[in-house]
């Protein structure tokens, strides 16, 4: 299935006075207020997140899994699906690809089909949290952190791997998430692990090449319920300067033990250059993996309010990598990853609003509250006029989720694909 723009224009007629309206007035009080609304608008309309190919069926946990029809069954048709999200946000104008769920069989063809959706190849994530068929070594107790040389040689091989397919495809990052750790005191010697760990980053780091960036996403718990490995933000960040300058530090938001001040973190590590990117979701209580801006919205804007700062400020880091991560357990998954992508939009446009150099003025003067006042007025806009109209002058929907319905996207999809197929993935 594909959506047109003439098909898109055609369902924005019947909302477009009432939204010329608004963003009328939205403009004209934010120039007023000396925005240069233009420029944001140019900022929204550049700014592309990556879906990640493991999260375009449903989603599921060790309770169970629910499936939902019309799943995308293989890469070519996730790569389809993450066009038509695409078609209606302007905004998802790329892919990770998780290894081995999501190996092309003919690179060609699938870079063709990307290219015809205007959908670039970001990071590549590798798994070594899982055994393949015929895998000669496990990584139950473990994978670059492993006891046994031979499965840390074999995990090592594999994130080899992972980066010559992703070079295939044009991608240039790799990003490692082990769930390496243990589950009881005692189990594991926490300096060997982490030594192997260090020393298998390493040896991958040093194969990649010289154009590619490490991405290193910590987590404090999950397989494992006593220690992980890399557990936090430090942990990574130590890793990444033990590997070398192209290497950084994933923030992945539910990888976070309850009221952990991520934008803290986030403003360090651009401080010190070393924030790599993003794996963008929302959680109530652990990698809960819901939908973006659902759970903790206000959280979500501090975040991009340090990252706005960084930007203009932090010329040391790299250009981030924005992708989301997350899990459809009970949600339409594109419908899911719409509202996602609408979420992290709002709250980077709402940050773009906020008067930086006000701030640090008033951060300077110890004024407290006029600097609660400049964050709450920038988070208390509406900015969604903004966000739509970056979207219309792209040949996006003006409401997404309105025209995936109209268009009935779903039934489509399963009309093509049957109501038996299943993603690979989460
Ligand atoms: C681990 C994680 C990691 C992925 C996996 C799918 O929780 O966030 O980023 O490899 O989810
Ligand atoms: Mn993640």
């Amino acid at each position: 299935m594909n959506i047109n723009k003439q098909q898109l224009a055609d369902l924005n007629k019947t909302n477009l006075k009432n939204h010329q309206t608004h963003f009328d007035f939205l403009a004209q009080s934010l120039s007023n207020s000396g925005t240069d609304v233009y420029a944001l608008l140019a900022k929204l309309a550049e700014f592309q997140v990556a879906i990640p190919s493991w999260a375009l069926g449903a989603g599921g946990t060790r309770f169970g899994r629910f499936s939902f029809s019309g799943e995308p069954a293989s890469l070519e048709q996730k790569i389809e699906d993450i066009g038509l999200i695409h078609s209606l946000t302007q905004t998802a104008g790329a892919i990770s690809l998780h290894i081995p769920w999501d190996v092309p069989n003919d690179y060609n063809a699938i870079k063709e089909l990307a290219a015809l959706h205007n959908i670039k190849f970001d990071a590549v994530n590798s798994n070594t949290f899982q055994d393949q068929k015929n895998q000669k070594e496990s990584y139950k107790y473990g994978s670059l952190s492993n006891t046994s040389a031979a499965v840390r040689e074999q995990a090592i091989a594999h994130n080899k791997e992972v980066v010559e397919i992703g070079n295939k495809l044009g991608s240039k990052a790799l990003t490692v998430w082990l769930a390496d750790g243990s589950s009881f005191p005692g189990q594991n010697n926490f300096q060997t692990a982490l030594t192997h760990t260090q020393n298998s980053l390493i040896s991958i780091y040093e194969d990649m090449p010289a154009d590619w960036k490490l991405y290193i996403e910590y987590k404090p718990y999950e397989p494992n319920f006593y220690s992980t490995v890399i557990q936090d933000w430090g942990t990574s960040l130590m890793l990444a300067n033990g590997c070398g300058e192209r290497a950084y530090t994933l923030v992945d938001l539910g990888h976070h033990l309850p009221n952990t001040n991520i934008e803290q973190i986030v403003s360090i590590l651009m401080l010190k250059g070393k924030l790599g990117g993003f794996h963008f979701n929302d959680s109530k209580y652990g990698d809960d993996d819901l939908t973006v801006g659902s759970i903790k919205p206000y959280a979500l804007f501090l975040i991009f309010n340090e990252l706005v700062y960084g930007m203009q400020n932090n010329p040391q880091n790299p250009e981030l990598g924005w992708m989301i991560d997350a899990s459809h357990n009970v949600k339409d998954p594109l419908e899911d990853l719409i509202q996602s992508l609408e979420a992290i939009q709002e709250a980077y446009a709402k940050a773009l609003l906020i008067d930086q150099n006000a701030l640090r003025a008033a951060q300077e003067a110890n004024d407290v509250t006029a600097c609660q006042e400049l964050l709450q007025n920038a988070y208390r806009t509406d900015v969604r006029p903004l966000i739509r109209e970056a979207r219309l002058r792209h040949g996006g929907a003006l409401n997404p989720i309105e025209a995936y319905r109209a268009l009935e996207v779903r039934k489509n999809l399963i009309n093509e694909r049957g109501n038996k197929t299943v993603a690979t993935g989460l």
